[in-house]
């Protein structure tokens, strides 16, 4: 692989308090291994998941890719993020999945031909899904720019400001179907965290039957164990929401009385908010206006607080508003409005002493990794996906909002859990929660590409 950039972070000095062995040699020897998944996930001007399971440019995982990217070459740290806003629909949305036109139709499912993006008006020339990805977009450059500020990354800013703003305006003013000033996911694919517990509740009310899926062809279980993934039944769920929201022509007006999934998330509403403090932050460095950004981040945290908090159990929970209940599951979204810098003290120690429960295990020295689901529930499932298993960008994320509320011997377990999880297992898509085994694809781009950003601290 040839990369002519030196990086100018390099892999930092080594040993840490609490750090796996972080000699010189091992900290280069992952540092090289992050590199490799991230080169040869390069596809000329966006980095795919994976080359297997994903092989088009996904939105949320082009934010945490291009954070890696700052670390080794900066140019593509905002070629990651200009070719995904380049496929932003006119009405604001960045689309959760950009398709690479050299790429099979085939090759993933559901497929460009699934999605029709091309009969929409308002929607780019490129093929695109219909469907968003929680924003970390704003929070990642400004992150990205921070670490290795450069008057290119500048401009890129420049560039970028007006797209992310238009993204966060997407959001709240067409999104915002519970009116209280949080915006809502329709489909489970939205929140990232596709098969998550958190779903059980309002999927169960999707009408599907497993039966729908004789008439497609699941790619995900051709290059992963389908005992890891997604079950049938979801995915005839993830096919009706879709086509629901596709008949529709993918407008969101009236979405309360027509659109059979819509819920209100903790993560993908934390997001938001962080965002609006990254891009106070960013309007600050090119000279615009950043306090509207910061009073609506103080809004959106007040609208969580409010509407997805449950003071019984001390945690957050996604709201279904269709039944107008928070969901049951305690899962790892509870946790993440962490980032959020304006989060009240009460609710902060409630997630912590959450996080830090058997529920999760979060400790200063981790004696196995986050998980992503409540351990000791009934239905964990330490080997299917977003039911249980461990995932760097969850971790990272959960680790920034410790840092945020100056919790940093709690936000160094995390730190030395993902170094550990990488050094045993290498750049894995997602790891087992008890023996931190990988699984999934092998060579992960948002695994790396986080590593290197902890591995540089
Ligand atoms: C997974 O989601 C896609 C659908 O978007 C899939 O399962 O095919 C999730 O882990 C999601 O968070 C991630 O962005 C995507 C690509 O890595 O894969």
């Amino acid at each position: 692989m040839v990369n002519q950039t030196v990086p100018s972070a390099g892999p930092g000095p080594a040993a840490s308090a609490g750090a796996v062995s972080e000699t010189v040699a091992e900290r280069s020897r992952l540092w090289e291994l992050a590199r490799g998944v991230l080169d040869g996930n390069w596809e000329h001007d966006h980095t795919v998941p994976s080359r297997t399971l994903y092989p088009h440019q996904w939105s949320w995982d082009s934010a945490f890719i291009a954070i890696g990217w700052a670390h080794l070459r900066p140019d593509r740290t905002w070629s990651e993020l200009t070719s995904l806003f380049r496929a932003q629909w006119r009405d604001g949305r960045v689309p959760h999945i950009v398709f690479n036109p050299a790429v099979s139709g085939g090759a993933y499912f559901p497929g460009p031909g699934f999605w029709s993006s091309d009969t929409v008006e308002g929607a780019p020339p490129v093929a695109t899904s219909g469907l968003v990805q929680p924003p970390v977009h704003a929070l990642a450059a400004w992150h990205a720019y921070r670490r290795m500020p450069s008057e290119q990354g500048l401009a890129a800013l420049r560039r970028l400001y007006p797209h992310l703003v238009a993204q966060q305006r997407y959001l709240a003013n067409c999104r915002d179907v519970g009116g209280a000033g949080l915006a809502s996911i329709v489909h489970p694919w939205e929140s990232g965290l596709d098969n998550s517990p958190a779903w059980d509740a309002p999927m169960s009310a999707v009408p599907a039957e497993a039966a729908v899926m004789r008439a497609y062809r699941r790619r995900d279980t051709v290059h992963a164990d389908p005992a890891h993934r997604p079950t049938d039944l979801d995915y005839a769920r993830y096919v009706t929401i879709v086509t629901a929201y596709r008949a529709g022509g993918y407008r969101d007006d009236g979405l309360a009385g027509r659109h059979p999934f819509l819920v209100e998330c903790p993560l993908f509403n934390a997001a938001m908010g962080a965002s609006e403090v990254a891009l106070a932050g960013i309007a600050e460095v090119i000279g615009a206006d950043p306090g509207p950004h910061r009073e609506r981040a103080v809004r959106i945290t007040e609208a969580l607080v409010t509407r997805l908090y449950d003071p019984d159990t001390g945690t957050f929970h996604p709201r279904d508003l269709r039944t107008g209940r928070l969901t049951p599951a305690r899962t790892v979204l509870g946790l993440t409005p962490l980032i959020l810098p304006d989060l009240p003290a009460r609710q902060v120690q409630a997630v912590l002493a959450e996080a830090r429960s058997a529920r999760f295990g979060l400790a200063a020295r981790m004696d196995r990794p986050l998980p992503s689901h409540d351990r000791t529930a009934t239905d964990f499932e330490p080997l299917r996906y977003w039911r249980g298993p461990s995932w760097l960008n969850i971790t990272w994320l959960v680790r920034r909002g410790l840092l945020v509320h100056g919790h940093d011997r709690l936000a160094a377990g995390l730190r030395s859990s993902m170094i550990e999880l990488v050094a045993a297992a290498g750049c894995h898509e997602y790891f087992h929660p008890d023996t931190g085994a990988g699984l999934g694809s092998s060579a992960f781009s948002w695994t790396a590409a986080l590593l290197l950003d902890v591995l540089a601290d």
